[in-house]
């Protein structure tokens, strides 16, 4: 059975704002330019974009010559295509990502901040600076202490880190030995870890004593410890951040500043094939088990740099904060990796938008002239709902970005008024794990925008939309469908890590010839896209994405619970959330407690992690079930949705009549 057997309809009509409303780029924007913008205009754009998908060849060739720095020139640009799933990138080209991240800035401008790091207010809020040369020397050092502890070229490093420089340097550490990285965002329980380490089979976790985090102490090593439990051949690297006494497992852990001390402070990078793995990046699908998404090294960097410099114009003095995790693909490639391929500042931010106060970005924004801001809109929600009088006076920043889900056109004019004061340029940039970078986004500087619109397409992202039932392409515009990308683009994620056929499954025998997003969408009158949100059983809560089936799988490893369904559903603040209806055995009618309740939601936070705890369980005698024993999760969300008159057919249903008994719990109106 294909994962994606139940793609649903995308539902809502185009906004009647699409064509109406269209921001200019801001004249504030330019006036606040350090010189002009890498790319000029819609005219030169679209050019580009032309030559981006006729000549493709032509083209990424000379956009990878220019844009890294090659130890031997690749002959083929491309082979393979989508149909066949075997895309490879500018073979027999040589580099080195950290040689690219930064010995090259390192070599020319050894003094120039690389990491800008703002602690958490726990500590008083302290940080520091690391500039290139010190990162050179923090990298080489982790790489050899990696290198001794058996970490080989192929091999795979998890990383369960909290947002520190530290987090970087062990990227760096990692592609500098040619080692993999697979990063787990550190709100994942011990058995999440456990799994992605067994699933990459890494041979060593880096980590730290603990985090703090608005000021929470995040358990990291207790947590790796747990994770490990199952994993008797993995060791550990840790790293001291609070000096926190915690356990220890003599022979298996380490700590990194009494290993780093041992080691030089250069380690000559690994040279490297242009399709060698560079990392993992675990995400959710419509089934219950993650996949480790491979990304290969040349294509990757140079979706990071180019999306970096154009999507957001970056030039040689700016300094780049983004708000995402480490842990996903926003922190990857805009936090780590395209600021550092263009030898820029990035800023490090260990806390939260809300601690101590409302104003902890805007302040951090303030203190180090920040000229790009990146976050999801979840947290602009959260500031928004906060008040206008937390928001400070900005004068540096350039560029806006917001990233991970849809942004309500209302929540982007604030961002476009309030924190840009309407000078700086929003770019709503839409892109995946998959696809590594920007896949349709606003050119920073160029491309005039529209409230809640992720615009156009990034260059060699040739976007189409699918009619489900179909499967046909749908043409012109004003139309509405499934997104898929017609060709493919040097960033995109190989395969899915131990299981190519799962990759070809999800990704490109969906359409044959097209990748599928798993996105709708639709394109307005003047060709703008407006990305509506999955068709699958994926839930975006605040940004983080979850598998409705991984919570239900959690759910089901309760001795209670008989079945679970778990669905989506839009919320105020969050964007969606999860609701989970639960069959229970075991137990009687009158033991339906509201503990029982708040046990389901702590066995998803023990399986999964906090982030993933649904926001309402509802206890049912039964789940709507077809004869061949699918869960009809439509009916589920159409009734939480109270779209009582459009649940549809219910007759194929085993038993019709548990509608109306679930109708009754969840206790809306017909
Ligand atoms: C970068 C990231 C990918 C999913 C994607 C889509 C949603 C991301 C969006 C957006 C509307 C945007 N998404 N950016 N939806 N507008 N600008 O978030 O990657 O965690 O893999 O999630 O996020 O649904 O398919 P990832």
């Amino acid at each position: 059975m294909s994962e994606i057997e139940g793609i649903q309809q995308p539902s809502q009509g185009i906004p009647e704002s699409t064509s109406a409303e269209t921001y200019q780029v801001p004249t504030g924007f330019l006036a606040n330019h350090p010189a002009r913008p890498h790319i000029q205009s819609v005219h030169e754009y679209k050019e580009l974009y032309q030559e981006s998908i006729t000549n493709p060849n032509q083209f990424w060739a000379r956009q990878a010559r220019e844009h890294l720095t090659w130890e031997r020139d690749f002959q083929t640009v491309h082979t393979g295509s989508l149909l066949h799933g075997d895309n490879a990138w500018f073979t027999e080209g040589r580099l080195n990502a950290s040689y690219n991240c930064v010995d090259r800035h390192a070599a020319k401008n050894p003094d120039k901040p690389a990491i800008i790091y703002e602690a958490d207010e726990r500590d008083g809020g302290e940080g520091r600076t690391i500039t290139y040369g010190e990162l050179l020397r923090e990298v080489s050092k982790l790489s050899w202490v990696l290198k001794s502890m058996g970490v080989n070229k192929g091999d795979t490093v998890a990383i369960y880190m909290p947002m520190i420089p530290e987090a970087l340097i062990a990227f760096l550490a990692c592609v500098r030995i040619g080692a993999v990285h697979s990063v787990v965002f550190a709100g994942f329980s011990a058995g999440a870890l456990r799994d992605r380490i067994i699933d990459a089979k890494s041979k060593v976790v880096i980590t730290s004593d603990e985090g703090t985090r608005g000021g929470k102490i995040i358990h990291t090593k207790k947590i790796v410890d747990a994770a490990l439990e199952g994993c008797p051949d993995v060791r550990s690297l840790v790293f001291q951040r609070t000096y926190a006494d915690v356990p220890w497992t003599y022979g298996r852990d380490l700590w990194w500043h009494e290993e780093a001390e041992k080691w030089p402070a250069y380690y000559a990078p690994e040279s490297m094939s242009s399709e060698d793995p560079m990392f993992l990046l675990y995400t959710s699908g419509s089934t219950g088990k993650p996949k480790g998404l491979m990304h290969t090294t040349a294509g990757y960097l140079l979706g990071a740099a180019m999306s970096g410099k154009y999507t957001f114009d970056i030039h040689e003095k700016d300094v780049f904060f983004c708000g995402g995790d480490v842990g996903w693909i926003t922190g990857h490639t805009y936090l780590v990796y395209a600021p550092l391929l263009l030898g820029i500042a990035t800023v490090v931010y260990e806390g939260t938008p809300s601690y101590p106060n409302f104003s902890r970005y805007w302040e951090i924004c303030q203190k180090h002239n920040v000229t790009h801001f990146y976050v999801a809109p979840t947290a602009l929600r959260l500031l928004k709902r906060a008040g206008d009088d937390w928001v400070k006076p900005m004068d540096s920043l350039r560029v806006l970005g917001s990233i991970g889900e849809p942004i309500a056109p209302e929540v982007w004019k604030w961002y476009h008024d309030i924190v840009g004061q309407k000078k700086a340029h929003i770019v709503d940039t839409y892109f995946q794990t998959e696809t590594g970078a920007h896949a349709l986004t606003p050119l920073a500087g160029v491309t005039p925008t529209k409230p809640g619109s992720a615009c156009v397409p990034f260059f060699g992202i040739e976007p189409a939309l699918i009619d489900p039932v179909s499967g046909n392409e749908i043409h012109g515009n004003d139309v509405e469908g499934v997104l898929v990308f017609k060709q493919t683009w040097p960033a995109a994620a190989r395969t899915v890590w131990g299981s190519h056929k799962r990759f070809m499954d999800v990704y490109l025998n969906v359409y044959p010839g097209y990748y599928f997003t798993g996105d709708g969408a639709a394109r307005d009158s003047e060709g703008y896209y407006w990305v509506r949100g999955r068709v699958d059983d994926v839930v975006n809560v605040s940004g983080h994405r979850l598998s409705t089936a991984e919570i239900e799988a959690a759910l089901l490893e309760h001795p209670n619970v008989a079945e679970a369904a778990a669905v989506g559903i839009n919320d105020e603040m969050s964007g969606q959330a999860v609701n989970a209806f639960v069959a229970i055995k075991n137990k009687d009618a009158n033991d339906i407690t509201d503990d029982l309740k708040k046990e389901f939601i702590l066995q998803v936070r023990k399986s999964i992690g906090p982030f993933a705890a649904p926001k309402a369980i509802w206890i049912v005698s039964d789940l709507p079930k077809t004869r061949s024993g699918k869960i009809m999760r439509r009916i589920l969300r159409k009734i939480l949705a109270n779209e009582i008159d459009q649940i549809g057919d219910t007759t194929t249903l085993v038993d019709p009549s548990v509608v109306d008994k679930i109708i009754a719990t969840v206790g809306v109106t017909k």
